[in-house]
C-alpha cells in the first residue's frame, strides 16, 4: 500500500474511531496517585463510571533507592484474589514483578518506577459495575496497604 493511501486511510477510517470512543464520555479524566516510602498510595478509592476512559499517573515521592523502593499500578479484575496474584508478582523480579502467569488477571498497569519518577497508564474502565482491586506488586508494599479499589457505579 502506497505510504500516502496509508495515511489518508488513517485519518479517513481509523482516526474518526479512536476519537469517538475518546468522547463518549469527553476528556479523559486523570487520576493522580503517589506513592512514598511508607509503602501506601495518596488514593485509595477511584470512583468512576462504566466505560469511561481514565488516565492513572503514577508519582514516586519517597528518598529510598530504586533496589528498594519502587512502585508500580496494577488494576485486576473484579473477583481476582490480590493474596495469590502478590505472592506470585514477588517471584516475578525478572518481569518487574508482573507474574507473567497471571497477566489475564491485569485491567491496566503501568511500569515499575523508582522515587523520583513517573509512570502513567490510560485504559477503559470496565463496563459492569463493581469493585476492581489495585495494588502495588513490588514485594512487600501491599502488605504494607499500597492497594485501594476502583468502584465502577
Ligand atoms: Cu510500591
Amino acid at each position: 500500500m502506497p505510504t500516502r493511501f496509508r495515511v489518508v486511510l488513517w485519518f479517513a477510517v481509523l482516526l474518526p474511531l479512536v476519537s469517538a470512543s475518546a468522547r463518549a464520555f469527553g476528556p479523559t479524566r486523570t487520576i493522580t496517585i503517589t506513592a512514598s516510602d511508607e509503602m501506601k498510595f495518596s488514593v485509595t478509592d477511584i470512583a468512576a463510571r462504566p466505560g469511561e476512559v481514565l488516565r492513572v499517573r503514577l508519582l514516586a515521592i519517597g528518598t529510598a533507592p530504586r533496589a528498594a523502593m519502587a512502585h508500580n499500578f496494577v488494576l485486576l479484575k473484579a473477583g481476582s484474589n490480590q493474596i495469590v496474584f502478590d505472592e506470585a508478582a514477588a517471584r516475578s523480579a525478572g518481569t518487574d514483578y508482573i507474574p507473567p502467569a497471571l497477566t489475564r488477571e491485569i485491567i491496566a498497569s503501568t511500569s515499575l518506577i523508582g522515587n523520583g519518577e513517573s509512570t502513567e497508564v490510560v485504559f477503559t474502565v470496565p463496563s459492569a459495575r463493581g469493585n476492581y482491586p489495585f495494588l502495588c506488586t513490588f514485594p512487600g508494599h501491599f502488605a504494607a496497604g499500597a492497594r485501594g479499589r476502583l468502584i465502577v457505579q
